[in-house]
């Protein structure tokens, strides 16, 4: 694998063949704005509470924003980490920074200091864009103690709408109608960084170029077969691939269609929603999707105008995807898709068993996939194996990770996804659970090493274990099984983690205390019994944690 400094790329074979093929369009995802106006000028683009914007007016508040980006001092190759909820000014900072080859990391609002100070110091960003609060957090006083610890970042950009009491500027208050040349930008460069879930202590960026994000978005599209008429609802947050390009919003306009935002993705914001724009498309991690079952069946609200419910981010079971078409009234498609790359889809005339029972299959022929054994030799046909891919839209490796790039692709390339998958007689594959240290919590991933990190930062805790144990709501709920010289109270680890500043969604749902670890045969911590153990002792479904 040929590497630059920071960010591998693929062999010059690889991208040339890609272009050749017209995967790759050597488009910058920033010009698709013009090119979209165009086309769709009058159809409206975007939607956030009473805000229609066309797709003309959408170019427009792109257009100034980029030159009020510009007039700041952002030019290409800069870092700017974003974390902004769902909403109008994400978007429009997002495609700005495009077209000035700013490439923005996007951070969930979910996430906290500790996530966003490591990120901060991984990828030097010059701002950091910031809503004032956000279902209760202050991020501007998050911003300014990670600003005192980041020295690279020169500007705190708040949200639109912020209050106009803080010291900081608003990013209307940027917009600039000034005349600015847009920049050539090349394709095959760096156009955003996503967030991997991780498997170990420090967070890994994923570097995805114009041309891939824009293949796996307009692809994406074009096997949903979204267009003008299509109405997308944004629920899951938009920082995340799945919502963003899988086709999600991305994906709906490069097909001309309309975008809904939807600021939390609860069933009591959504559903008006849908009624309200009559929304024809969204896309949900199991988890919600249950919650939406449940709401179904007491709430009237109209949702007759959804075709189609993409489910994806966490294993979804039978028994729920077969209600999808008779409670939610609309065809059912499970995503199994990653940051890093490799989509797959079930496919909209697969027959209803495939759809319920498998995840579907890859995007692109020029995806490769290989499901291999433990010694990294391919299965037999029908085996459970570990899934490795490469392709037009998978990355070469992680942002400034050579170390961890070694182990987590293959010498020829390809990505360990640490996904355990077989393949059915229909070609689709079907998820089995995984290898990676890593705990699936309702699509939310929180690798393991990190909480084991900061469980034995508590004074009393000796040795610590997270496990992944199932659960009826969050698909996997965490649980810190831990061996202490005095007790330790679930609240004690929260407290713990509060003050580390941890994400609350990374907190164990669960402890258990042992004075031994449970051992298998050979002397290994035998994790099985300590889920069991897990299952045994709990209590009650913490809902409020969702
Ligand atoms: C999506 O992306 P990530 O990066 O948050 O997580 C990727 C991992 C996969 O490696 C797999 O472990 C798990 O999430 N996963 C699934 C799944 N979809 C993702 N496990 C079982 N069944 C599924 N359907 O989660 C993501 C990115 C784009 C589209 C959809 C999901």
């Amino acid at each position: 694998m040929k590497t630059t400094i920071d960010t591998p790329v693929r062999p010059k074979a690889e991208q040339d063949l890609y272009i050749e093929e017209n995967i790759w369009q050597q488009q910058s995802l920033g010009s698709l704005v013009a090119d979209w106006r165009s086309q769709f000028s009058d159809n409206v683009a975007l939607i956030e509470d009473e805000t229609e914007l066309t797709y003309a007016q959408f170019e427009q508040r792109v257009i100034t924003r980029s030159a009020g980006f510009r007039n700041i001092g952002l030019k290409a190759g800069d870092h700017v980490m974003m974390q902004l909820p769902n909403s109008l000014d994400f978007i429009i900072s997002c495609f700005a920074l495009f077209q000035l080859g700013v490439i923005p990391i996007l951070a969930m609002p979910a996430q906290r200091e500790s996530d966003i100070a490591a990120l901060c110091e991984l990828s030097n960003p010059v701002a950091y864009i910031v809503p004032s609060s956000y279902l209760g957090h202050d991020y501007i006083a998050m911003a300014q103690r990670i600003v005192s610890a980041c020295s690279s970042i020169e500007h705190i950009l708040v949200a639109s709408d912020t209050p106009t009491s803080t010291p900081y500027t608003s990013l209307s208050q940027l917009d600039s109608t000034e005349y600015m040349q847009v920049s050539n930008i090349d394709p095959t460069s760096t156009a955003l960084m996503l967030l991997s879930g991780g498997t170990t202590g420090t967070p890994k960026l994923i570097p995805r170029s114009h041309n891939d994000y824009y293949f796996n978005a307009k692809a994406s599209a074009e096997l949903c077969q979204f267009n003008e008429q299509t109405t997308y609802l944004a629920v899951l947050p938009i920082a995340h691939n799945f919502p963003l390009a899988c086709p999600g919003i991305i994906g709906t306009l490069c097909q001309g269609g309309t975008v809904v935002l939807c600021p939390t993705p609860g069933p009591d914001e959504a559903f008006p929603l849908i009624e309200q724009h009559k929304v024809t498309h969204t896309a949900l991690v199991p988890a919600l999707t249950k919650l939406w079952l449940e709401a179904k069946q007491w709430d009237d609200t109209d949702i007759s105008s959804l075709q189609l419910l993409q489910v994806g981010g966490a294993k979804f079971t039978a028994e729920q995807a077969i209600q999808v078409p008779d409670v939610l009234g609309c065809q059912l498609q499970q995503v199994f898709g990653m940051a890093e790359g490799l989509l797959c889809f079930t496919r909209l005339d697969d027959p209803l068993n495939e759809v319920v029972h498998t995840q579907g299959r890859p995007l692109c022929d020029f995806d490769k996939v290989r499901i291999v054994d433990e010694q990294d030799n391919p299965v037999a046909q029908g085996d459970v194996g570990e899934l490795q891919t490469k392709g037009p839209y998978t990355i070469a490796g992680y942002y400034k990770a050579q170390a961890h790039n070694q182990t987590a692709f293959t010498t020829d390339g390809f990505y360990r996804t640490g996904d355990l998958v077989r393949v059915n007689q229909a070609g689709n594959l079907i998820v089995e659970g995984r290898i990676k240290e890593q705990i699936n919590r309702a699509g939310e991933k929180i690798a393991v090493a990190e909480i084991e990190q900061r469980l034995l930062s508590h004074p009393y805790i000796d040795e610590a274990i997270l496990v992944p144990v199932p659960d009826a709501y969050l698909g996997e709920r965490s649980c810190a099984c831990i061996i202490s010289s005095q007790p330790v109270s679930l609240s004690e680890v929260y407290q713990l983690l509060q003050e580390q500043q941890v994400a609350r969604f990374k907190y164990p749902d669960q402890i258990i205390s042992l004075s031994f670890w449970p051992l298998t045969a050979i002397g290994k911590i035998n994790k099985k019994a300590l889920i069991k153990r897990a299952e045994d002792e709990y209590v009650e479904p913490n809902m409020n944690q969702l």
